[in-house]
């Protein structure tokens, strides 16, 4: 009597009995019994079985990617914390956490996807009552995040200066199974920093501890809103939001926000314009003042807040994002008259850190999915982990995702250092520089490495329950929102300008002193060349910059904003792969890594790009064929 493997059942090709297996076969197993099926005897005439009739829909499926602890998975997450904290409290803590992404928070992530946020304006009586319902998992991420210390672990500083890598290390794991969550937290950790800085004793203080709470009663989350109908990267001439003076010394906020995310959040900072003695908003970037609100009253109704309605977006559907119209909200005036932008900025700086964070998260996380499914997924005779066309795709994949993971750690190392006191000027300087270029760079390298991991599920990665395509639309979201890629390209011109040049100069001697420890003869020796010869290069551009027309550094602000992330993540990849407890993995990352254009901004100096004509050219280009004259 033969015996062929059906799916799940036994199927006897005598007597056509069908025996259920105790157990489900996973695909190794399949594989084996495809190759040991084909040696077998052909039966003399082919049973009419009942596979693909109404009763049976085939023999074969695939099995899925699982999700393993995201800690114990990422070899350069634990060997970066071993060699910079060693620590046995946080190894078991991110060792713990990481079991727990796996078997709780990843399927809470997945129901704030498949349940988003619905605005519910009236109540059954024809009351305004603007309800922003969000399902009850999105409440329990709220609670895992206070639980987990998400934020208050970067205002405790249990590990000193190494606290926000502590911090950051955690939200990198939670980011892709979060829900987007990570946006309110980003948001409260930045709203948390600002009025740290106000010092003690401010009237927002009680703010203060509830955004650092470990108590999920207690914790709050915060919203920040700066974007009117007017665009959100100019914000000092498209905001029109008045704060309106009381007697008590408090403001009420009339205005309308375009686009206010997590908008369930307790409360949050704001840009408005105060009037002066006639009435009338100081205009432009001096006119702004930054502002702390609740968002509800003491009952729980919007503080003089109509929500007008909650976006359609491409991605983060998970979280509430809303357009506001405010109608006399109360309000605390938190800065200095007229300094809102300067104050908001320490939020943006930290918001884009957890930007830069999310955006590493998503690329290891496609990574580990996908290199977990090329271990099943059996085409071709083989699993995909032996096709070396494949592996060399997830290869460059992971390429990427080391050189952003080292730049993203050393911007948190940096915070670390400047909250404990510890920064040097140079150290400031690469804070303020690489915070932008962090940004900036691997909100676009996140895109392109959740993309291509999609594509590493073949039609899979394209279908809505897989959980793959959330990964993709939310990617999306990273090089716009906190400041697209060339509103960060001209951050970089403002803050090398402002600082005199300064934070370049620190720049230079850090990449210098990272390549030199690397002794003669070392196997790192072409990446250091390569980085070097990009830096000098740079250096001769920059040099050079000064005498050309004015005009010219705008043009090329995203190529040097890019030749500055390619060179700094180059210098990271060296000077870990140079350290003791380094893998030759490390190594051929950095040398992969640097045999790419380090230098873009001379590349296409060289070209023309950055010439008088070629802006005009630019325009002829993009615009041959539009019906309108330009
Ligand atoms: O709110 C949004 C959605 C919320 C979603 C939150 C998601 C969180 C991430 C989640 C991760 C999962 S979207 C809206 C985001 N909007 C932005 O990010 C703004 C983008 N635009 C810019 O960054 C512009 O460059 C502006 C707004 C800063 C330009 O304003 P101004 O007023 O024209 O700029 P100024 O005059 O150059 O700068 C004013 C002051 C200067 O200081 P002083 O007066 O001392 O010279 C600047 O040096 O602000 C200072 N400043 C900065 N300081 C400006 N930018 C910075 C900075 N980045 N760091 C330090």
């Amino acid at each position: 009597m033969a015996l062929l493997w059906h799916g799940r059942q036994v199927v006897s090709t005598s007597n056509r009995v069908w025996f259920p297996l105790s157990r489900p076969l996973s695909c190794s197993s399949v594989a084996q019994q495809q190759s040991r099926a084909s040696s077998w005897e052909q039966p003399a005439e082919l049973p009419e079985g009942p596979v693909f009739s109404r009763s049976s829909i085939g023999t074969f499926f695939q099995d899925k990617p699982l999700l393993k602890n995201p800690f114990l998975e990422d070899a350069l997450l634990r060997t970066y914390l071993r060699r910079h904290l060693p620590s046995r409290d946080v190894e078991e803590d991110l060792t713990r956490f990481g079991e727990r992404l796996v078997q709780e928070v990843d399927a809470l992530g997945l129901e704030c996807e498949a349940s988003p946020p619905r605005l519910k304006p009236f109540d059954a009586w024809g009351r305004r009552v603007d309800h922003i319902l969000t399902c009850p998992a999105w409440s329990r991420m709220k609670e895992i995040s206070a639980e987990e210390g998400l934020v208050a672990a970067g205002y405790e500083r249990c590990y000193g200066e190494w606290s926000r890598v502590y911090q950051m290390a955690k939200i990198f794991l939670y980011a892709p199974s979060s829900g987007l969550y990570t946006c309110p937290l980003a948001m409260t950790d930045g709203a948390a920093k600002v009025i740290e800085s106000l010092g003690g004793g401010s009237s927002v203080e009680e703010a203060f501890q509830r955004l650092t709470s470990r108590d999920p009663k207690r914790f709050w989350t915060s919203g920040q809103w700066m974007t009117e109908r007017k665009g959100g990267s100019d914000v000092a001439s498209g905001t029109e939001t008045v704060a309106w003076p009381q007697a008590d010394g408090t403001y009420k906020l009339r205005g309308f926000k375009w686009f206010t995310s997590a908008t369930d959040a307790d409360m949050t900072l704001t840009l408005a314009r105060i009037p002066d003695k006639d009435g009338q908003p100081k205009q432009g970037s001096g006119g702004l003042s930054l502002f702390y609100a609740e968002v509800r009253d003491a009952q729980g109704n919007l503080n003089a807040i109509e929500v007008q309605r909650l976006k359609e977006k491409l991605g983060t559907r998970q979280m509430p994002t809303a357009e506001l119209l405010l109608h006399g909200l109360p309000a605390h005036l938190i800065s200095v008259e007229g300094r809102g932008v300067a104050s908001i900025a320490s939020m943006l700086t930290l918001t884009r850190i957890h930007n830069t964070v999310s955006a590493v998260g998503s690329m290891r996380r496609v990574i580990q999915m996908s290199r977990e499914y090329a271990t099943k997924r059996f085409v071709f005779g083989k699993f995909l982990k032996d096709h070396p066309l494949h592996v060399q795709t997830m290869a460059r994949m992971e390429v990427e995702t080391r050189a952003a993971f080292l730049l993203m750690m050393e911007v948190c190392r940096l915070l670390g250092r400047e909250e404990s006191a510890k920064a040097s000027d140079m150290e400031l300087h690469l804070l303020r520089l690489l915070t932008t270029v962090a940004k900036l760079y691997t909100g676009k390298q996140a895109v392109a490495v959740v993309s291509e991991g999609l594509e590493c599920f073949g039609g899979q990665g394209y279908i809505e329950d897989t959980g793959l395509p959330r990964m993709l639309r939310d990617a999306q979201v990273l090089s716009i929102w906190e400041g697209t890629t060339n509103i960060l390209s001209l951050d970089v011109l403002r803050c090398i300008s402002k600082s005199s040049g300064q934070v370049l100069d620190s720049f230079f001697a850090d990449v210098k002193m990272k390549t030199l420890a690397v002794e003669a003869g070392h196997a790192l020796q072409p990446a250091v060349g390569a980085v070097n010869s990009a830096l000098s290069r740079l250096g001769e551009f920059m040099r050079s910059a000064v005498r050309r027309p004015p005009g010219v550094m705008e043009m090329a602000a995203r190529d040097l904003a890019y030749t500055l992330a390619r060179v700094y993540m180059g210098a990271l990849l060296v000077d870990h792969a140079n350290w003791d407890g380094a893998s030759r993995a490390d190594v051929y990352a950095a040398l992969r890594w640097c045999e790419q254009d380090l230098c873009p901004v001379v590349t296409k100096d060289v070209g023309g790009h950055y010439d008088s004509k070629t802006g005009e050219m630019d325009s002829v280009l993009v615009y041959e064929g539009n019906s309108q004259d330009t």
